[in-house]
């Protein structure tokens, strides 16, 4: 794959990555836990916002906490806007790259388009949606989803997160007004296309020796609540046979999950999170709460997937003398992204593979109202949701360059530059 010539005028993505390395850092995890309306995400908000102003974007935050960063700053009507961005808020414990690069690498590739005395001929905005990894309210992309109307506003604004804290109030707390928050298609007429550069969460281009790929697919996925309640009782003085412990069928039932999606090709299941209620040492628990992330390219699969664990789930706590509860917390249909856009990409980044993945994004989302594409950047682990993520300085370069090649290109831009810079698949130092 070609990248252009022209190196990024001012920042590096690697430079701009350095100066909020330090912003969400998890201690006790390692990695970042960056949830939406932390300190760390507000940072990181405020972070951008600062980089954008640098760069004379006219930025707006709109009501669903949406951040736009619009290149043209006198329009009053923009339309058929090619827009670029990601997130910033993490997983607890997650890694440096996951959404912070797409942001990042927009910025350079405006620096980069502006460097080339680019004068684009439709509106370009970097966009920065807020919690994508639905970590702190439970639904993944809750920004893009309220955006395009997908997400009801009165469920949003009952959202809780892990202490009770409804979205409602956290956003009140944080200056933003909640009743205003939902579909909004006075935004979405101005959007023409999304282009999101995000890190590989996978090894497909490490096994390719490739810097640079473009999206082909997004797995479906879904996150459902399982409840399991039992009896409360004292560590002590409870027999091993008078007890209905919600922990053991919780247990047997986490078990069961990993045998059952085992059976069906392509199918994963995962159970990341469990609570435990009241979660004392000396005390039997009285219920317990945890979260299944069920996903597969075919959304019938999926369905009879967590059927099968909901049935199964109901037998083995009635075996332990308890009850369980399922709810479906979110539900995305796999997402193909628009073959067009996917195809144009392809003229502009020559040589650049087509690989799918099984991580949600907020293109996914946005891909039922305006095309949508995604580039993958190389992840020289393949780990992602963990400190092990990791994109080499020189890939994240090469991935902003091929950003700005795309947006040149889909603003009716100068073709991308000559080839340059060394050869595919050679690493920065470090
Ligand atoms: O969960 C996902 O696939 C994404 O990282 N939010
Ligand atoms: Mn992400
Ligand atoms: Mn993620």
């Amino acid at each position: 794959m070609t990248t252009s010539a022209i190196k990024p005028t001012t920042d590096s993505v690697s430079g701009l990555l350095q100066d909020i390395a330090i912003i969400g850092r998890d201690k006790t995890r390692g990695g970042y836990s960056r949830p939406v309306f932390s300190t760390a995400e507000t940072d990181l908000r405020d972070w951008f916002l600062e980089q954008a102003g640098r760069r004379g974007l006219d930025v707006r935050t709109d009501r669903n906490g949406i951040i736009w960063a619009w290149w043209d700053t006198s329009a009053r009507t923009r339309r058929d806007a090619v827009v670029t961005g990601s997130h910033l808020d993490s997983v607890p414990g997650g890694g440096e790259y996951d959404g912070p690069l797409g942001v990042a690498s927009a910025l350079v590739a405006v620096d980069i388009l502006k460097a080339r005395g680019l004068r684009p001929r439709r509106p370009l905005a970097i966009a920065v949606f807020p919690e994508e990894e639905g970590s702190r309210f439970g639904v993944a992309c809750l920004g893009s989803r309220l955006l395009t109307g997908e997400l009801d506003p009165d469920k949003a604004r009952r959202l809780q997160d892990q202490d009770g804290n409804t979205f409602a109030d956290v956003a009140v707390a944080n200056g933003q007004d909640p009743r205003f928050i939902g579909a909004d298609y006075k935004t979405l007429q101005q959007l023409g296309v999304f282009v999101e550069l995000h890190v590989e969460q996978g090894r497909g281009l490490v096994d390719l020796n490739q810097p640079v790929a473009i999206g082909s697919s997004i797995l479906g996925h879904g996150r459902w609540k399982l409840s399991i309640s039992g009896q409360g009782n004292h560590a002590g003085t409870t027999l091993m046979a008078d007890r209905k412990d919600p922990m053991i069928a919780a247990a047997k039932i986490m078990v069961s999950i990993r045998d059952t999606a085992r059976k069906y090709r392509d199918a994963r299941a995962t159970v990341g999170r469990l609570q435990p209620v009241p979660g004392g040492t000396n005390v039997i628990a009285s219920r317990v709460d945890l979260w299944i992330d069920v996903r597969h390219p075919d959304d019938s699969v999926t369905a009879a997937l967590i059927e099968a664990i909901r049935l199964n789930a109901q037998v083995t706590a009635s075996e332990e003398g308890c009850r369980s509860s399922l709810t479906m917390e979110s539900l995305s249909p796999t997402v193909h992204f628009d073959g067009g856009l996917r195809d144009r990409l392809k003229e502009l980044l020559p040589g650049a593979p087509v690989l799918d993945t099984g991580a949600g994004h907020d293109a996914g989302v946005l891909s039922s109202h305006i095309p949508t594409a995604m580039l993958f950047v190389r992840n020289p682990t393949g780990i992602s949701h963990s400190p092990d993520e990791l994109v080499e300085d020189w890939d994240a370069e090469a991935g902003a360059m091929a950003l700005a090649d795309s947006l040149a290109g889909l603003l009716g831009g100068p073709p991308a530059g000559p080839p340059a810079g060394p050869p595919a698949g050679s690493r920065s130092s470090g």
